[in-house]
């Protein structure tokens, strides 16, 4: 398929270092359990298998980008969609993500781990569905998962909350780290590949939990391997990278060279462009709490945001501004919240 030439999109004009018509907004994990229409569609459907029903994918896709009037759609998936399609054990459990029939542990693990090599016609189809839906001034985001926070994922058996015997192969086997992280690759790369010749605008590269490691360690045993992912879709279309409480890591991780860079909440904009290897598009960063503290906060927040977004264009720290929240959409926040979020982040000058 060609690519559409959206040279109307905020989303795009901004992730290009252009001036964009208004302040482009999208949140992430916009799409989910903060809407009543989503918790109808999936009502039965299990998380891992809606992320293979075409339909439904697009459907929930689009729903936030509906209600909310986002600049930016964010395709319905999780970052071990490619891992599940290669044939790994893994199931969402609701309330506490994604958890692996066998955690990974030795050598032997590693080589035996799935490797993906067929594009995943479902979601291909998904994608089709959503660019036929989508107004031109409205970007389509794919994204996957780094391969150090789906290796945390892999090697912890589920969702951890101090990431132990992630930091324990890192260090105490080092060539399995890297032979698991050199495995992943291929695997995360082909999904990629999927989403970018179906059509995604944009992509993000989700690190999610990189901001546990120290700069040495991300350096050494993670930003190789990131680095190689953002390099296959070069030139493509725009690409951000974002982590969780990674202040200390901004650097260490612009370096992976995408074009925009994820911020959350913990670090102003202006603050993290001056750690920036050279001038990116920001992305960010409204504490996702603050949607539950009422429309003054938000639009006191908003302006302070911007303001310091302007700042770092204006000492030629950064190149541009994207709306976004520091981390997902909280899953009981109020719809109507993230609503009257959106038209302030499109009012406020
Ligand atoms: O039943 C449900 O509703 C399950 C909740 C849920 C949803 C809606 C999960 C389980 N994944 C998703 C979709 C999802 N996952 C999206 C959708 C698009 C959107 O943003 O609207 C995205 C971008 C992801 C990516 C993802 N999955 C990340 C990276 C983003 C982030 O939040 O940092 C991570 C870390 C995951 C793992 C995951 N999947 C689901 C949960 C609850 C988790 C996190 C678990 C943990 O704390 O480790």
């Amino acid at each position: 398929m060609t690519r559409r030439e959206l040279v109307n999109a905020p989303l795009l004009q901004a992730a290009n270092g252009q001036t964009p018509s208004r302040t482009p907004v999208w949140f992430m994990r916009q799409a989910g359990r903060s809407l009543p229409e989503y918790l109808k569609v999936r009502e039965g459907i299990p998380m891992l298998d809606s992320c293979f029903m075409p339909e439904l994918l697009a459907e929930i896709t689009m729903q936030p980008v509906r209600r909310h009037d986002m600049d930016g759609a964010i395709l319905f998936s999780d970052i071990v969609v490619p891992l599940k399609a290669a044939g790994v054990g893994v199931e969402i459990v609701p309330g506490r993500g994604p958890v692996m029939d066998q955690a990974i542990t030795s050598r032997a693990d590693v080589d035996n781990l799935p490797i993906l090599d067929h594009h995943v016609e479902e979601v291909a189809k998904g994608i089709e569905i959503i660019l036929g839906e989508l107004k031109d001034t409205q970007a389509l985001i794919g994204f996957v998962g780094a391969p150090f926070t789906l290796a945390s994922y892999l090697v912890e058996g589920g969702p951890s909350k101090n990431h132990e015997k992630t930091k324990a192969m890192m260090h105490g086997d080092p060539e399995t780290w890297h032979a698991l992280m050199r495995r992943l690759v291929p695997t995360i790369t082909t999904f990629l590949r999927t989403q970018v010749e179906a059509g995604i605008d944009a992509m993000q590269l989700f690190d999610s939990w990189a901001g546990f490691l120290t700069e040495a360690d991300y350096r050494e045993h993670v930003l190789p391997y990131s680095v190689e992912i953002l390099e296959t879709v070069a030139g493509e279309i725009p690409r951000i990278h974002f982590g969780v409480a990674t202040g200390e890591l901004l650097g260490a991780m612009s370096e992976a060279g995408s074009e925009v860079m994820g911020v959350d909440w913990r670090v102003p904009l202006d603050v993290a462009a001056k750690r920036f290897a050279s001038p990116r598009v920001l992305q960010g960063n409204l504490d996702p709490a603050m949607l539950f503290a009422g429309t003054d906060v938000v639009r006191e927040e908003v302006t302070r945001i911007k303001a310091e977004a302007a700042r770092a264009v204006e000492v030629g720290d950064a190149t541009g501004h994207i709306f976004n929240l520091g981390h997902g959409v909280l899953p009981t926040t109020d719809a109507d919240a993230i609503t009257e979020a959106v038209r302030i982040i499109h009012e406020e000058a």
